[in-house]
């Protein structure tokens, strides 16, 4: 995972966005080179082929996802997070979208809705214990390379796998054991 809260806050308004707005599927206005970035940087975090039909979002000044590109493959990505450190896009499918909203509105995730998400330019969280961390407790923040988490599945799933403080982030391991945000966090270098 990662996103700070603000981002995270804007993404629930990302999904019913989309699914209620024909207008967004036509709507093409210029880019900006900064609109531009984005986009590649949200690419960068799944593969080639999934980056290339994804919908993209980016979250504006106010904090609500915008939408820059709509795609056709049913991944959502959206570009680093200036707040935390190194870069963290991500790509999400519906299911990690659908974890994602409940997450920033502090409900529980639907049971038995498996999703999967990419961050393979990597990323840096806060906490691996509290979800809701936003600056790491001790100073430092808790890099992981290039992976893809797995989210919603069963709490036997996640049991098989390391967990706490201070995980080695070089093989895969749970983010937030225990909590009902609990995901797999699975390095693919
Ligand atoms: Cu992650």
């Amino acid at each position: 995972m990662n996103r700070t809260l603000s981002i995270l806050a804007a993404l629930s308004f990302a999904a019913p966005a989309l699914a209620a707005s024909p207008m967004a599927m036509s709507a093409k206005p210029a880019q900006s080179a900064a609109d531009k970035s984005a986009i590649i940087s949200a690419m960068s975090a799944g593969p080639a082929a999934v980056g290339r039909n994804a919908t993209i979002v980016v979250p504006d000044a106010s904090g609500k996802m915008r939408v820059l590109r709509n795609g056709t493959n049913g991944f959502t990505c959206m570009p680093d997070d200036p707040s935390s450190p190194g870069a963290d896009p991500m790509c999400a499918d519906k299911a990690g979208m659908d974890w994602l909203d409940a997450y920033i509105a502090h409900k529980l995730p639907a049971k038995g809705k498996v999703g999967l998400i990419y961050m393979l330019a990597g990323g840096s969280d806060a906490s691996n214990t509290d979800p809701y961390a936003s600056k790491p407790a001790n100073g430092h923040w808790i890099a992981t390379g290039p992976h893809v988490m797995v989210v919603g599945a069963d709490a036997a799933f996640y049991a098989a796998y390391p967990s706490g403080a201070n995980p080695d982030t070089s093989v895969p391991y749970v983010m937030w054991a225990g909590t009902p945000y609990q995901h797999l966090m699975s390095p693919v270098k």
